[in-house]
């Protein structure tokens, strides 16, 4: 992680503010949006993909639901580089009651709980911290459950519910020791400012451990890719736990809590639930087995500029190239094979971005006629590599497999 300050975004107080309020006014066609969103059809069959570009601050978007938003960013943003672009980050927000305006003059995060003294945090207030700017993959931990077989509830995701952006923010911790944490707290909880449709429904909040909350990694941004954060990844201010799912990624936050105790909270002591095993694998209908709450992501990685199906001409020398990225620690190596796995090919590592990043990663083939088989597979620092079988359980969660594209070549 790195100080900021070489760094040419906008970030003085000033201008952010600016540019906060600039999308004050933006949000004056607020109302115009919610009723967009109420006007928009719900998608068909889980085949059925339909593109929208109706979304505030977005381009064009899979939408997989209207309310609550679920965007999927199309599949060809990743080859572009490995920052994904802030109008095509996915979006996945568990409730329909969003604010579609935020007040940035009156915004204030909370700081609340078993500390010494509670806080009201104004933007300004938070941004005269020091400031820290880390690229992280921000990836929904029911990416790709629309491949589980057998099948699973839950939002049908292809590939496209992950992304990569630089943040911009400051230290959770730097936070908490101002706010001055008691001896005994366990763990910290987060809220935004987004509301249950239903009475009586749960909240969204999540929580981390306190030694995980103030590991001077877990940050609060504000920046995202050198702009502000569109409204729908969490305008103003979000949550940035680097390697861990993003369902941790509070957006919109406006409460720390810190408490003596577990959360025993819906969101974090009841769902996102996975199998306490490796991978998060276990069969269908398999009972007893210990369940924990969604933690750390794994290596994945995937072609970019291919998509299954595409013609490549025999003998022809074939730039391949994609994306790979380690979960919680860095890319170590990206392997192709083109023999269903008989023998692996080293890919060359584009620049290394930092180890929470996405990293470019490109080969040549000279594909032979017939029909191709490419697959990927990276292995992170930590030593795992991807499994050769996908994993299942039944949420849905933290897909993983060695990736196979099949190409035609004649
Ligand atoms: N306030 C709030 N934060 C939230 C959520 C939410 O419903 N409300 N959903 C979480 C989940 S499950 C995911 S996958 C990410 C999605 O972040 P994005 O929309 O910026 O891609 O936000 C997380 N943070
Ligand atoms: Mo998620």
């Amino acid at each position: 992680m790195t100080a900021s300050s070489a760094f040419s975004y906008p970030t003085t107080r000033r201008r952010l503010l600016g540019q906060a309020s600039a999308l004050g006014a933006l949000s004056l066609v607020a109302p115009a949006w919610a009723e967009e969103l109420a006007n928009l059809g719900l998608p068909g069959g889980p085949s059925e993909r339909p593109l929208t570009k109706a979304f505030p601050q977005k381009g064009e978007m899979i939408l997989q639901r209207t309310r609550a938003p679920l965007l999927e960013s199309p599949f060809e943003v990743f080859d572009k580089g490995v920052f994904t672009p802030n109008d095509q980050l996915f979006v996945r927000w568990h409730w329909a009651v969003i604010p579609t305006e935020i007040k940035v003059d009156t915004y204030r995060i909370a700081v609340r709980g078993h500390v010494k003294n509670e806080l009201s945090l104004s933007l300004a207030d938070l941004m005269s911290l020091p400031r820290v700017e880390l690229a992280a993959v921000n990836q929904c931990s029911g990416n790709s459950r629309g491949f589980f077989e057998p099948r699973v509830a839950g939002g049908e995701w292809g590939n496209g519910a992950m992304g990569n952006a630089k943040w911009l923010g400051v230290r959770l911790k730097d936070v908490l020791d101002k706010a001055g944490v008691k001896d005994g707290a366990q763990c910290v909880r987060f809220g935004g400012l987004d509301e249950p449709m239903v009475e009586g429904a749960p909240k969204f909040t999540k929580s981390i451990a306190i030694d995980h909350a103030r590991d001077g990694e877990v940050m609060l941004a504000f920046g995202m890719n050198g702009e502000q954060l569109p409204l729908l990844n969490g305008f103003p201010i979000r949550l940035i736990v680097p390697g861990w799912y993003s369902t941790y990624w509070v957006k919109m936050l406006n409460n720390i809590e810190v408490l003596d105790g577990p959360d025993d909270q819906f969101w974090t002591a009841k769902a996102y639930m996975i199998p306490d095993t490796p991978g998060a694998n276990m069969k269908p209908g398999e009972k007893d087995v210990k369940m924990v709450p969604i933690n750390r992501m794994v290596p994945r990685s995937f072609v970019t500029n291919f998509r299954g199906g595409e013609r490549l001409r025999a003998g022809a020398p074939t730039p391949l190239r994609g994306i790979a990225f380690g979960g919680d620690a860095g890319v170590k190596a990206v392997e192709v094979s083109t023999d269903g796995g008989a023998t692996w090919t080293q890919a060359k590592l584009g620049t290394d971005e930092g180890k929470y990043s996405f990293r470019q990663w490109s080969t040549q083939i000279e594909p032979a006629a017939g029909n191709l088989t490419v697959m990927v597979r990276c292995t992170n620092m930590n030593g795992l590599t991807q499994p050769a079988t996908p994993n299942w359980n039944p949420s849905g969660f933290m897909r993983n497999v060695i990736e196979t594209t099949h190409l035609p070549v004649a």
